[in-house]
């Protein structure tokens, strides 16, 4: 049951009893999440106002400068996941492997592990552009009271049980599935308490805006390079525009409100596009599923890709059912 106003703690309480292997562990984890986003967005909140923004001069696994708000929120999640023993296992994008918890218990019976992008275009940071937490679910594939192993995460994106993200935005809003249907609840900040602000949330099948960093046009794909162009030269009443924030949760949030696309095709400086599938492309892709919408490579459905590596990207075509069903028409036509 949907209500409007309901706060998001009722709303995992109301639902709890729906989701079909229900046994609380999976609210508790919901709940986790919220509680490590509110710590999160009171630190983004500050970033103007204190001296946290810079470089700490370390770099992650794919050799891009971290950004101390990426560590601040790095920690906090994995924090607040191991510390309140909730999880059996953790993989972040700010990490270089995977992090099992209380492996050595056997008494230790928790299911689930998480994905996580803690802080996900943090570039935009220090000019106060929107940034996101992105993070993916899954129910362990070894026996529970065994410490997690590679194959726990190496799950293809249809396992996913549940999946969102936080966008500190204008307002800061958690968007949440838990495979049925998606639901946006938007932070009160004067109270700390998220509200049902968005419920089943869903792209139309049509949408008019497309998201893509066209400084990369000349490296794409020529199927990409003709579908930019359709959506430029569309004849007569011509319905697209070009909006593109660079920031994933972003450009995919205002995308679901307003029907759109989101490309990262691959190029010659992305061989395999930029994103990371386990961290950024599955969770969003089950998230545009649940929302009516669509997500693929340009031939496969992302949430069928089998993934061989905990870091791997992956071209990322996600949005409006009809505008990702023309991008792989051109894809099949025009190829690389
Ligand atoms: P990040 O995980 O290092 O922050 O990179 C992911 C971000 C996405 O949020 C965004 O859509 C994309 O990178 C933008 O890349 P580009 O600057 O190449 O357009
Ligand atoms: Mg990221």
């Amino acid at each position: 049951m949907t209500r409007k106003n309901q706060t998001l703690g009722e709303f995992i309480i109301e639902n709890q009893a729906s989701f079909k292997y229900s046994s609380g562990e999976l609210s508790r984890l919901i709940n986790s999440i919220r509680l490590a986003a509110k710590v999160v967005n009171h630190e983004v909140n500050k970033a103007g106002l204190v001296d946290i923004i810079g470089a700490v001069g370390e770099t992650n696994i794919q050799g891009e400068n971290q950004q101390k708000l990426d560590v601040y929120a790095n920690e906090k999640f994995i924090q607040t996941l191991t510390k309140r023993n909730i999880v059996c296992g953790i993989a972040s994008e700010e990490e270089d492997d995977f992090i099992a918890i209380n492996s050595q218990d056997e008494n230790h019976q928790n299911k689930y592990v998480v994905l996580i992008d803690p802080l996900d275009g943090s570039s935009n940071i220090d000019v106060n552009v929107s940034v996101g937490t992105i993070f993916s679910v899954y129910r362990r594939v070894t026996p529970v009271g065994t410490p997690v192993q590679l194959k726990d995460f190496l799950q293809k994106g249809s396992e996913q049980v549940a999946a969102g993200y936080v966008v500190y935005g204008t307002s800061t809003m958690l968007v949440y599935t838990t495979g049925a249907g998606v639901n946006g609840f938007t932070l009160n900040p004067a109270i700390g308490s998220f509200y049902l602000s968005h419920p089943n949330m869903s792209f139309s099948e049509e949408g008019s805006i497309y998201s893509v960093n066209e400084g990369n046009y000349q490296d794409f794909p020529l199927g990409i390079k003709k579908y930019i162009k359709y959506c430029q030269e569309e004849e007569g009443d011509r319905p697209y525009t070009s909006r593109y924030i660079g920031s994933l949760v972003s450009d995919f949030h205002r995308n679901m409100i307003k029907g759109g696309i989101y490309m990262y095709p691959k190029g010659s400086r992305n061989p395999n596009g930029k994103l990371r599938l386990l961290y950024e492309c599955n969770p969003m892709a089950f998230l545009a599923e649940q929302a009516n919408g669509k997500a693929s490579d340009g031939y496969t459905r992302t949430l069928d890709v089998i993934p061989t590596a905990l870091h791997q990207r992956v071209p990322f075509i996600c949005g409006s059912k009809k505008m990702v069903e023309k991008v792989e028409e051109f894809m099949q036509e025009f190829g690389e």
